[in-house]
């Protein structure tokens, strides 16, 4: 019907086709497993409710903040015009009504107030789950902020700590506070116990001032934080190692003339992503502070806090896989190619569904872990329950930070050329997965961190996983639509128990070539057991079936296929070395 001569690209026609966006719906109701988990561990009418109008607001409301929060990055003014220094981290006004939002939401708080017994940790974590990957990572500093509360509590809510804990916990936003968690130094974020140089000189009241460079701290807008230092004694002189390192409690504060207390900024860090959130390196000059723990058990005293951040991180990387493959699911319903839509070209819904699959087995393995935590929590635990979540708890951080960025990777390559836009938002979500294997312990030092925990536990950690594991199993005995699966975790348990043995007799050295591949198999084969689990349930969908068959048609247990052919003995590390640094030129 164009008038004859029309000519659709002259001018500033651009054509006439638009391709529609993913829409972001309500994230709860749109995850059929996290429903489907909550009818069955947590059926309360309270908790539902909540979610399903928090899954509102964050499609409709907060999400466009988070995304105020990416395009509006924090910065740093050092000083005012008349050359003071005011080190002001200057954030978005979204980054600070998140804080409102945190607070009101009781993102923190629920975990504290435990209307809901040993379940209130999977609750707070569902809503941080819908929550996050349109917080603006303001999930981070609420991450830190439950960290420290809960090293609080676990020390006793006493001066000077009652009032932080007070704060960390209300759901007034006003009184709020958020923490950070000031652990790295630069010459090591890993090895803590070396590279630790910040300095704790007593003072004649009892208190401290900490002298030190903080490498990486994040969310720096925080109103406190806890940190490791050294004391010094009389001398000035400190000790070594892990052995010398005390936990910290210290507050952010300004002077009248609204310099820092203590602290210079010395810059923000110029990163990768985590844009929305400030990353600052500070100069302790004097920081305030009160000792927290024994002298020399800083490193003990903050497992607490590490415990819950992990827990925080494995909740980020399972929401980003779902984000992903909610946004894909979507578009895949709105764009054509070769002439029909994506959704009907099953190698692309066979991709989506392998994400799906990975999706599931990252929510079910962490939610077991939150599970485990709330147990503790409520004083519920049995020493088994304590042993796995020790356990489990690296081994969930270290497994799903690793697929998040595989699978939100792949679900950027679902928009196509669209998935490396940047204002679509989607980048963001690559470049916000990638640290999640980074902070909070590398996969590698957390793989070492599952080695020693078992084997400080003298055979218990593993025989309560064993057992476990078995037991989630037994209630698909019979259950023939999912007997291959429960096969191939079977054999995987088998496999996994003879390596045991078999590496205990080998030498020191050979374990840790094994560590990660060991972490691997504990996580993919204790997933394989819960997705086995949650689809035996009398409320459970054949997609709950489907999702456990596909899990389990992976290699379970990489360290036993990787022990037979050899590559951890002492040979394959030398090889490894010959192979990375091959002829380099001189
Ligand atoms: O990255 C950071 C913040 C990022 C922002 C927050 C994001 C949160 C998620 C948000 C999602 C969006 S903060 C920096 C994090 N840094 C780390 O995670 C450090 C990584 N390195 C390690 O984890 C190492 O394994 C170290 C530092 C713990 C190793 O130090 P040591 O001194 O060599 O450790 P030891 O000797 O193994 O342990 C010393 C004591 C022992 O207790 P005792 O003395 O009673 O036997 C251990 O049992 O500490 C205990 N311990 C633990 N306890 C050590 N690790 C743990 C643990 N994980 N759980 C319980
Ligand atoms: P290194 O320890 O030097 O590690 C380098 C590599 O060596 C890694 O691949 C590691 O896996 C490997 N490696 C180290 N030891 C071993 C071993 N024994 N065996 C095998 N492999 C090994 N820290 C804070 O304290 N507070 C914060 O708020 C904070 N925020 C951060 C924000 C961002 C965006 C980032 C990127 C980091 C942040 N960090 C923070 C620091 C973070 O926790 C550390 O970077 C991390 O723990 C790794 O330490 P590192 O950088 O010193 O690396």
């Amino acid at each position: 019907g164009q008038p004859a001569g029309y000519l659709p690209f002259s001018g500033a026609k651009i054509g006439s086709f638009f391709q529609e966006r993913p829409v972001l719906k309500n994230p709860f109701l749109e995850d059929a497993l996290l429903r489907g988990y909550m009818r069955r561990h947590l059926p309360q009418e309270a908790a539902s409710s909540d979610l399903h109008a928090f899954g509102e607001r964050v499609a409709n409301e907060v999400d466009v903040w988070g995304r105020e929060c990416e395009v509006n990055p924090p910065r740093l003014v050092q000083f005012d015009p008349w050359g003071h220094r005011v080190d002001h981290i200057v954030t978005s006004p979204a980054w600070k009504r998140m804080k409102d939002l945190s607070a009101q939401e009781g993102l923190v708080a629920i975990g504290y107030e435990r209307s809901f017994g040993e379940w209130s940790r999977v609750y707070q974590m569902s809503k941080l789950y819908i929550f996050s990957p349109s917080s603006g990572l303001y999930t981070c500093p609420l991450a830190m902020t439950d960290g420290a509360a809960k090293v609080i509590q676990s020390r006793g809510v006493s001066w000077p700590v009652d009032e932080a804990y007070s704060r960390l916990t209300t759901r007034q936003p006003k009184h709020f506070w958020t923490s950070g968690q000031w652990m790295t130094e630069r010459q090591g974020g890993s090895d803590v116990g070396s590279g630790t140089e910040t300095v704790a000189v007593p003072q004649t009241d009892g208190s401290y001032k900490l002298h030190g460079f903080k490498w990486f701290t994040s969310a720096t807008d925080a109103d406190m934080t806890l940190t490791l230092a050294r004391v010094q004694d009389r001398t000035g002189a400190t000790t070594a190692g892990s052995r010398g390192l005390s936990l910290f409690y210290a507050e952010v504060s300004r002077d009248e003339d609204g310099r820092l207390t203590g602290i210079e900024v010395q810059r923000l860090k110029d990163k990768l992503g985590t844009r929305q959130m400030p990353t600052a390196e500070l100069l302790l000059d004097g920081l305030p502070a009160h000792r927290l723990s024994e002298k020399g058990r800083g490193v003990a005293s903050i497992a607490d806090m590490l415990t819950i951040t992990r827990i925080h991180n494995s909740i980020s990387a399972a929401a980003a896989m779902r984000r992903v493959v909610q946004l894909a699911r979507d578009y895949a319903t709105r764009r054509t190619a070769f002439g029909k839509l994506l959704k009907d070209h099953p190698l692309h819904i066979q991709t989506l569904a392998r994400m799906e699959v990975e999706t599931r087995g990252a929510f079910l393995l962490v939610m077991d872990v939150c599970r485990l935590l709330g147990r503790e929590e409520s004083g519920v635990a049995t020493r088994h329950d304590a042993h796995l979540l020790r356990l489990l708890t690296p081994v969930a951080k270290l497994y799903t930070g690793k697929q998040a960025v595989a699978v939100v990777s792949e679900g950027l390559e679902s928009f196509g050329g669209q998935g490396y836009i940047e204002d679509t938002g989607l980048p963001g979500l690559l470049r916000d997965a990638q640290v999640l294997s980074i902070w909070e312990g590398t996969t590698n030092v957390l793989s070492l961190d599952v080695l020693r925990c078992v084997a400080r536990s003298s055979g218990m950690v593993l025989q309560a996983y064993f057992t476990h594991a078995k037991s989630l199993l037994a209630g698909a005995s019979g259950v023939s639509r999912l007997a291959p699966a429960v096969k191939s975790v079977d054999l995987a348990l088998s496999q996994l128990e003879v390596f045991v043995q078999v590496a205990a007799t080998r030498a020191p050295g050979y374990l840790e070539l094994a560590a990660r591949d060991l972490a691997y198999s504990l996580a993919r084969i204790y997933t394989g057991a819960l997705l086995i689990d949650h689809a035996c349930w009398v409320g459970a969908s054949s997609p709950d079936t489907y999702a456990a068959l596909r899990w389990c048609e992976q290699d379970l247990c990489p360290v036993a296929t990787k022990q037979e052919r050899g590559c951890y003995d002492l040979s394959s590390a030398s090889h490894d070395v010959e192979l990375v640094y091959d002829r380099p030129i001189q």
